[in-house]
């Protein structure tokens, strides 16, 4: 009898270790799944570009700044952040690209040696104007006046929240059905104060001021994360 009992005991002991070693086993194994699938939902495309100045003799300061396009399901949040731009005015910014999707880079060339590279002189290193970083990106409306105005000290912060099936559509719609491809595109911001006298060498796009399109810094958008 006792001896029974006590190999009863064992038994039980030997079963509940044995158990409890499963379920361990079993939490581990749902813990995994858990954290694959909050992984996935979380995971993150993340696009950023550089700004350097340009037409830093125009300015008389040097513009630079940093961007970052952060895609994650259907959202793509857009940063950037400028300094040292012409102070108290709005800047238009856009990326800009290729339609046939070869890979943009920032402009450096004066073309026509009158020491400013104007917005017309950057086509054939950046391609043409595609997406504004202005209220409505998605409108793809160059003109609308919402750009980002920069403060006294020439800084400012641009923030917005895109939904990838729109902007998809409306790039598809405005550029010949092509794919967005940030990362063969490269940011411009543009603008000095209306009052800065150019030569008449100075070009623009269609009847909009040079002041206004003229490119005060670029940066190369590329990807960070595989
Ligand atoms: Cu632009």
């Amino acid at each position: 009898m006792k001896i029974n009992s006590i190999f009863g005991a064992v038994l039980l002991l030997v079963f509940t270790l044995s158990s409890c070693k499963n379920d361990k086993k079993q939490e581990a194994k749902e813990e995994n799944s858990t954290e694959q699938t909050q992984k996935k939902a979380n995971e993150q495309v993340v696009y950023q570009a550089d700004l350097s100045a340009l037409n830093s003799e125009v300015t008389g300061s040097e513009t630079t700044g940093k961007a970052s396009f952060t895609v994650s399901g259907n959202t793509m949040k857009v940063v950037i952040d400028v300094k040292n731009a012409p102070a108290n005015m709005e800047h238009w910014q856009h990326f800009h690209g290729f339609v046939n999707g070869d890979e943009a880079s920032c402009a450096q060339e004066d073309k026509n040696d009158d020491d400013i590279i104007d917005v017309t002189e950057t086509e054939e290193a950046s391609g043409t104007t595609m997406i504004p970083f202005n209220e409505i990106p998605t409108d793809i409306d160059l003109g609308d006046s919402t750009y980002p105005i920069a403060d006294e000290e020439g800084n400012y912060h641009y923030e917005t929240s895109i939904k990838i099936d729109d902007l998809n559509e409306a790039f598809a719609k405005a550029f010949d059905g092509q794919d967005v491809n940030l990362d063969t595109r490269v940011l411009y911001i543009h603008g000095v104060p209306e009052d800065t006298d150019f030569p008449e060498s100075v070009k623009s796009i269609g009847d909009i001021p040079a002041q206004v399109t003229l490119p005060i810094a670029c940066g190369k958008i590329s990807k960070v994360n595989p």
